[in-house]
């Protein structure tokens, strides 16, 4: 699918709403609409990246500026004490279902190793 086709692209848009954590010019991030933990956070970059097996040099910047923002938005909600998980899904084995790249930010429970 395209990515300017799914749900994060309206998101982004701001044709339909979220919850928003943090945004700044490349990035937003959301509470989750399906939560997996007590804080689940997507952060998504305003620019359709479908997933990271399509992330290439162009992307560098806006990649970098996400990563750097999960210390910012982890104390946001009240994670960065306790400990965090960062997950990305990629394609069918990684039971992506949004074609627009996202990262998890799971908190407030104990995460287990290996993951399902
Ligand atoms: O994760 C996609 C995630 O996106 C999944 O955890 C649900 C979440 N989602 C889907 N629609 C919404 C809206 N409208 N608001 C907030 N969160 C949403 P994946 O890794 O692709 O399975």
């Amino acid at each position: 699918m395209d990515p300017k086709d799914t749900i994060f692209a309206k998101i982004v848009a701001g044709t339909i709403p979220c919850k928003k954590v943090y945004e700044d010019e490349y990035c937003l991030a959301f509470h989750d609409i399906n939560p997996v933990a007590p804080v689940h956070v997507v952060l998504i970059p305003k620019t359709p990246i479908g997933g990271i097996d399509d992330a290439q040099e162009s992307h560098a910047e806006t990649l970098g500026k996400m990563m750097v923002n999960v210390p910012t938005i982890a104390k946001l909600v009240g994670i960065s004490e306790s400990g965090y998980r960062l997950v990305v899904n990629e394609g069918l084995n990684g039971q992506q279902s949004v074609r627009w790249l996202h990262i998890h930010v799971l908190g407030g429970r104990q995460m287990n190793w290996p993951p399902g």
